[in-house]
């Protein structure tokens, strides 16, 4: 059986300026234990797109990894071939932010690794890397990552990989971030600044985190909201008589994420490692990156699938569900130029990725929050749409280049997390996980057709089409 965990890389040490990424070490490759990928394929009349390069070349896969890329290529008798006359042949997406079955406020994600994969894989992203979060101060990170690895390994459909979430500190703490960086294999670890009370930590805790990844080579990355102001704001604005879903984002303004953000980063930069900002929600954040990184600060900022897709417009419809469906953190933003702003720092680099954040609930679990906004679990979907969406928002409106699409999309979260170039690229030796991607085939997004295992899609348009694709992973198509 093809073991579906990939160990990220390790050891990552010094991380060059925010413009170049880490050089691709070759990272320890699982090899199939089986011929369950000894299928071959070819792949003709296509145009490979890579995130430096897009060209007329035809792919010969064998045994789940690409054995060739050019024209004329020698093919053994009787191999598959798959006609991508008039499409586009890329990199399988890479998801750098999921929840799958997560725990949280009260009640569990609803898709879980098997659904979520399954949405993924159907939406052109064939590897994820999900999050370990310890359900307690007291659990050790290792246990929770065993746990996670339990959850998973038996109902993923696709690749994945993990991160750890650090939510306190301690000799402890920082013993098991060595082991799970030297014996599983994780290179990265998030902290929050949100969640007061559950998983926010202190500023001195985050210095101790960044420098404890410096040590390990590891990449700190951080859900930088202001979580003091929140808790004040969420106060403040429950005591106004404002209990609805409409409340969720008066009470998170993006100052406040603003703000983290360039705390988080400047945190970072006193023990000079690298931050990576995940869900840049706002313009003010978004800007409070850039300028960092004009200022030499070694910081990677991650836009989500839903921040360039939709807005906080949302969270006043009249259906209470509705409403509550866009309940995330930080909050979709009002701002109705957020998304293009957002998808411009994408086509120039100073945003690297594009991911979904997908955690997702159900009208009843949401629900939990129908008279008081701050308990409506916060998460939205995405990770079935994100490819589609950076299609249709980015390279059909001109932009981004299709190899910017690749490098958004996959490329750049495989050599951020330590995948590249065994994922994120087609070229000899990577793993076939090889997105057909056709421009002319449309498809609405509902919540009556995707694989999601939820009752709603914020990313749904009745009226707005996006693209289509055909998908190999792993070489299994
Ligand atoms: O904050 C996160 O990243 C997790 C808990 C998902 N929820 C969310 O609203 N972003
Ligand atoms: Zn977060
Ligand atoms: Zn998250």
């Amino acid at each position: 059986m093809h073991d579906c965990h990939i160990p990220t890389l390790k050891n990552q040490r010094q991380i060059p300026p925010p413009h170049c990424f880490p050089l691709p070490n070759p990272c320890p490759i699982a090899v199939s234990k089986n011929d369950l990928m000894a299928q071959a394929l070819h792949i003709v009349n296509g145009i490979v797109v890579n995130d430096d390069r897009q060209w007329r070349a035809d792919v010969l896969v064998v045994d789940g990894k690409v054995h060739s890329v050019g024209l004329d290529l020698v093919v053994p008798a009787g191999v598959r071939v798959i006609d991508a006359a008039g499409k586009y042949v890329i990199p399988g997406g890479i998801d750098p932010h999921t929840h799958l079955q997560l725990p949280f406020m009260g009640t569990v994600s609803r898709d879980d690794f098997d659904h979520g994969t399954r949405a993924a894989v159907a939406g052109g992203t064939t590897c994820v890397i999900d999050f370990v979060i310890p359900s307690s101060r007291s659990e050790s990170l290792v246990d929770a990552y065993d746990r996670w690895r339990s959850w998973a390994d038996p109902k993923v459909n696709c690749d994945y990989a993990l991160h750890v979430a650090v939510t306190s500190w301690s000799e402890r703490i920082s013993s098991e971030m060595g082991i799970l960086c030297g014996e599983r294999g994780v290179s990265s670890f998030k902290m929050f600044m949100a969640y007061k009370d559950s998983m926010m930590v202190t500023d001195a805790e985050l210095y101790r985190c960044f420098a404890r990844c410096r040590e390990l080579g590891a990449i700190g990355m951080v859900h930088a909201e202001n979580g003091d102001l929140v808790a004040a704001g969420q106060e403040h604005v429950l005591r106004c008589g404002v209990h609805g879903p409409e409340g969720h984002e008066l009470s998170r303004p993006e100052e406040i994420e603003a703000e983290a953000t360039e705390r988080a980063i400047t945190i970072a930069h006193q023990v000079r490692a690298p931050a990576y900002i995940v869900h840049v929600m706002s313009k003010g954040a978004a800007d409070a990156l850039v300028r960092a990184r004009r200022a030499g600060r070694q910081c990677f900022g991650e836009a989500l699938a839903a921040g360039l897709a939709v807005d906080g417009s949302h969270a006043c419809n009249a259906d209470w569900r509705a409403a509550a469906a866009y309940v995330m953190s930080p909050p979709l933003r009002s701002d109705p130029t957020t998304k293009e702003h957002l998808m411009r720092l994408l086509a120039v680099g100073d945003l690297a990725t594009v991911a979904t954040d997908n955690c997702t609930f159900n009208a009843d679990q949401k629900a939990l929050g129908k008279d008081d906004f701050t308990k409506i679990p916060n998460g939205v979907n995405g990770i079935e749409d994100r490819m589609a969406i950076v299609w249709t928002k980015g390279v059909e409106t001109g932009m981004l280049a299709p190899t910017d699409f690749v490098r958004v999309t996959s490329t750049a979260a495989a050599k951020i997390f330590g995948l590249y170039p065994r994922k994120g690229r087609i070229e000899q030796g990577s793993d076939a996980d090889i997105v057909v991607w056709d421009p002319a085939a449309k498809r609405t997004i509902s919540a009556k057709t995707h694989h999601h295992n939820i009752d709603y899609n914020i990313c749904a348009w009745p009226n707005e089409y996006l693209t289509f694709k055909l998908l190999m992973c792993g070489g299994r198509s």
